[in-house]
């Protein structure tokens, strides 16, 4: 029997078309998927669309659409094998990351993409991102899904979703995963490279869905001249429970003992402070450096190499369960989806 695949769809640039009599944008409309591209019929899935209510630019993504959408997967789960989420890139990999974090027990593929320019544009890359996400969702292997985790389809390659970053406004490769490799790789063919795609040790696990993300958290970028000041208003703001903390290099920042004392403040009342890296590439090493090695005798977590995107999802997943301390430190401190590659985790 031929695989079924649920579309949801966002909003963001893939889903306008030019209207020819007024040559303006106009939404297109999903549900007439097989009318606007016959040959997906030749792909033998079957195919659902169902479209959010109103469509959104990504920019008005919110944590509430994010559980929205694992509720959405959820209520579908048993009746599809696979799953497109269709969004607009600005923040797909903020959505994205929060997803593989929601979505617990995960063992069918949800696959995001979106374009760069609209799909009914004549030079669009929304038609190739679609159709081969639509081919990755539903591709088994016997009963098994072949990609059971959450990724990102964009031009030609198929990523680990919560390991993605929007690197290009232009490009038609927007998306690059800089510290994991690619889970597939489309040319002629499809190559799927199964050792970097995580298959779950108990498939037959029941999926279930995180309920709450705790969205009080700021992410601080460091650089040159940060005022002491500022930063410490940052982080006694009330109600805040956790900060990413970007950070020059191999996790360095100032030693200067204000800086320092104020992190330490933060974490002593009880505020999570994680430390991701401001490179794209390379991972956080805090006892390399002196000014390191502070962070770390302050309480500061390490990020490992964890994008900004996938840290603020998983603050706000782990932050969301309410756990006592020493637990919430424990699921930080390791991958859960493999979101990091630490010192000794392959
Ligand atoms: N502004 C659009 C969005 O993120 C950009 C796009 O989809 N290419 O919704």
């Amino acid at each position: 029997m031929g695989s079924s695949v649920l579309i949801i769809y966002t909003g963001g640039t893939i889903g306008m078309k030019t209207d020819p009599s007024t040559g303006t944008l106009v939404p297109f409309d999903f549900n007439g998927i097989y009318d606007e591209f016959p040959s997906l019929r030749s792909l033998k899935v079957h195919i659902d669309v169902v479209s959010l209510d109103p469509i959104i630019d990504s920019s008005n993504v919110t944590p509430a659409l994010w559980q929205h959408l694992a509720e959405l997967i959820r209520d579908n789960y048993t009746r599809y094998d696979g799953f497109v989420i269709l969004h607009g890139t600005d923040t797909m990999s903020y959505t994205a990351s929060a997803l593989s974090f929601l979505l617990e027990n995960l063992s069918k593929a949800v696959v995001f993409t979106g374009s760069q320019i609209p799909i009914g544009v004549l030079r669009t890359d929304g038609r190739e991102n679609l159709i081969t996400a639509i081919e990755i969702a539903a591709a088994r292997d016997g009963e098994r899904s072949r990609v059971p985790e959450v990724s990102l389809y964009f031009q030609n390659r198929l990523f680990r979703a919560n390991r993605t970053k929007k690197q290009s406004a232009e490009e038609f490769a927007a998306f690059r995963s800089y510290n994991y490799p690619a889970l597939a790789e489309v040319g002629v063919n499809i190559t799927y490279h199964r050792e970097y795609i995580h298959y779950p040790s108990h498939p037959e696990a029941d999926l279930r869905i995180a309920t709450s993300l705790d969205d009080r958290i700021l992410v601080v970028k460091l650089f040159p001249g940060i005022h002491e000041e500022m930063l410490r208003s940052m982080f006694s703001i009330e109600g805040l429970r956790g900060v990413v903390l970007e950070t020059y290099g191999a996790g360095n920042a100032p030693t200067a003992s204000g800086f320092i004392r104020t992190v330490r403040e933060a974490v002593d009342r009880g505020i999570v402070v994680m430390n991701v890296t401001q490179c794209t590439g390379g991972k956080v090493a805090m006892e390399l450096y002196e000014t390191g090695r502070q962070l770390q005798e302050a309480g500061v977590i390490c990020g490992y190499d964890i994008t900004t995107e996938a840290a603020v999802a998983k603050l706000m997943y782990v932050l969301g369960q309410n756990l006592p301390p020493e637990s919430t430190h424990r699921l930080l401190c390791r991958p859960l989806r493999g979101e990091f590659t630490s010192g000794d985790v392959a």
